[in-house]
């Protein structure tokens, strides 16, 4: 009696984890092929079409908007109980538990075969699934009479049983979590890719002629999303969808106010060209970029709360957790403080914080630059700290001035003569002043700046140098609208970012 029931336990748990892994198997299979070819929703789809009218308006009054939810629960119990079944038949009268199996996959091939987004493609995932439900349901099952005194031989030890079950279940859920959060990225993708930004009512100055240099290694005014530096803490990138989007502002505010997605697209939209910076960035680094911002006045939103007197600080939470803390003041004194939607005219890309992030300038990323921000806390420096500064990084992090030489190429060999020397600066709302360029201990040398953009954007600069043979180095130094010129000495990122002239040494030789 002890063995036949133990022999249908093992038989109900074959059947649940056979069907596990080719659920699992079936998502992961339709990955490559299209978000629409996932079985599961396949067959979800497929009983909506065809369940009876009067059985969807039941299930629309029963559970409102909650059908869809309410569906997929059900049709996972249906599928669980089939699955107990399949592997109880399996273990008493093989192999009538296949047939079940096959029975599960057919209806994927059948649901899949008739959807209206249908390709051909789509059968082979349920398909798949059905194979490896039956492989594994197989394997399971030959082990599933518990080993007796009378009959050493057969099956498998419990121990063997448990491990076997063991491993093909982990291996399934962990195929199915991933195929379920790629296959999110996907819908998340698609979203992006049919959002429409709203026209905007202020829109950037244009760029005047020259702000790019015309020369051959000079770093382009306007950096692409593709290339724009990234930098964040998110070991996965969040997947947001402007439905799921909102924003709670609270703490010192006569109001609490949350913002939806809709809330933005009834405000006022504007653009503005703006150049990012990391605290991270060493002297010549290239952790800076400049993107054309569409997004709303971090001022006019904090107007619907009202901002308490006493607030310093804005403490904005992403949505994996992670925070910046901006000074209040950085964000009302008049520059473009945004709460940003799009990125050289796409919505953000995922990475670079969809659907919303924050842009303030002449603040470094790391106290301004939140991305998939869902939270503002109005709050006081003395009462809060937000991530990089709880781990001993400075607290404001306003843009320190940096020039980087970006020509010639670090090393390169260059003939006497005219050689074009080019480089970048930035100043972030003080602006650029002047950019001096030294050649080994020689004196200062004022380079040719580029048109001003505005104070918010690096300036471009270059600097002709009439060559004479032998190995140089090249100095850069910048000197901002304050009046302040780039001190010589070095200093590391850490706390408040680096300093330092930047260098780079050559060979003329004919
Ligand atoms: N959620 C989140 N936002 C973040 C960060 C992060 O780690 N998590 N890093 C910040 C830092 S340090 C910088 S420099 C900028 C970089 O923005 P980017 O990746 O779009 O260039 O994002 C900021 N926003
Ligand atoms: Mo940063």
């Amino acid at each position: 009696m002890r063995v036949r029931a133990e022999t249908a336990l093992r038989g109900v748990f074959s059947g649940f984890v056979a069907v596990g892994a080719g659920v699992a198997a079936g998502e992961l299979v339709a990955l490559p092929i299209s978000r629409f070819a996932s079985p599961y929703q396949a067959v979800a789809a497929f009983l909506v079409d065809h369940s009876p009218a009067f059985a969807r308006e039941w299930a629309i009054e029963t559970f409102g908007t909650g059908d869809k939810q309410a569906l997929m629960i059900g049709m996972s119990a249906i599928i669980v109980l089939l699955a107990a079944l399949a592997g109880l038949v399996q273990v008493w009268r093989p192999p009538l538990g296949l047939v079940v199996v096959a029975a599960f996959a057919g209806l994927g091939v059948l649901a899949a075969a008739t959807r209206p987004t249908m390709q051909p493609l789509y059968v082979v995932p349920p398909i798949v699934s059905g194979v490896v439900a039956g492989a594994v349901l197989i394997l399971l099952c030959r082990g599933s009479s518990p080993r007796t005194a009378d009959d050493p031989e057969q099956g498998w030890s419990r121990r063997q049983f448990v491990v076997a079950v063991g491993v093909i279940a982990a291996a399934s859920a962990v195929s199915g979590l991933v195929a379920r959060q790629v296959s999110r990225a996907g819908d998340i993708l698609a979203e992006r890719m049919g959002l429409r930004l709203p026209t905007p009512t202020s829109t950037a100055p244009a760029i005047p002629p020259g702000a790019d240099l015309d020369v051959e290694g000079a770093t382009s005014f306007m950096t692409d999303n593709a290339t724009f530096y990234r930098i964040d803490t998110a070991l996965q990138v969040p997947q947001l969808s402007t439905d799921d989007w909102q924003l709670r502002i609270h703490g010192m505010v006569d109001k609490e106010v949350t913002l939806t997605w809709d809330d933005l697209m009834a405000m006022g939209a504007r653009e503005r060209i703006v150049t990012l910076t990391c605290v991270s960035n060493e002297v010549g680094g290239d952790l800076a970029g400049t993107a054309r911002w569409l997004g709303f006045p971090m001022t006019d939103i904090l107007d619907q709360v009202g901002v308490g007197a006493d607030a310093d600080m804005l403490l904005s939470t992403s949505v994996d957790g992670w925070t910046s803390g901006s000074p209040l003041s950085a964000i009302t004194d008049g520059r473009d403080a945004m709460l940003v939607i799009g990125m050289n005219g796409e919505p953000l890309p995922l990475e670079h914080g969809y659907p919303v992030r924050q842009v303030i300038p002449g603040l470094y990323g790391y106290v301004s630059a939140c991305k998939w921000v869902v939270d503002w806390e109005i709050t006081r420096f003395d009462r809060a700290q937000a991530y990089w500064t709880k781990r001993g990084w400075g607290v404001r992090g306003p843009i320190k001035t940096a020039s980087r030489i970006d020509r010639p190429a670090p090393l390169s060999v260059q003939p006497p003569g005219k050689v074009i020397v080019a480089g970048t600066a930035w100043a972030q709302h003080r602006g650029i002043d002047r950019v001096e360029v030294r050649v080994d201990d020689g004196p200062w040398q004022q380079a040719e700046l580029a048109p001003e953009y505005s104070i918010d954007t690096w300036r471009q600069w270059f600097w002709e140098w009439d060559a004479p043979a032998g190995q140089h180095t090249l100095y850069c130094r910048a000197t901002d609208k304050a009046g302040r010129t780039q001190p010589e000495q070095r200093v590391a990122p850490i706390p408040d970012g680096a300093t330092g002239w930047h260098s780079r040494v050559l060979r003329i030789e004919a």
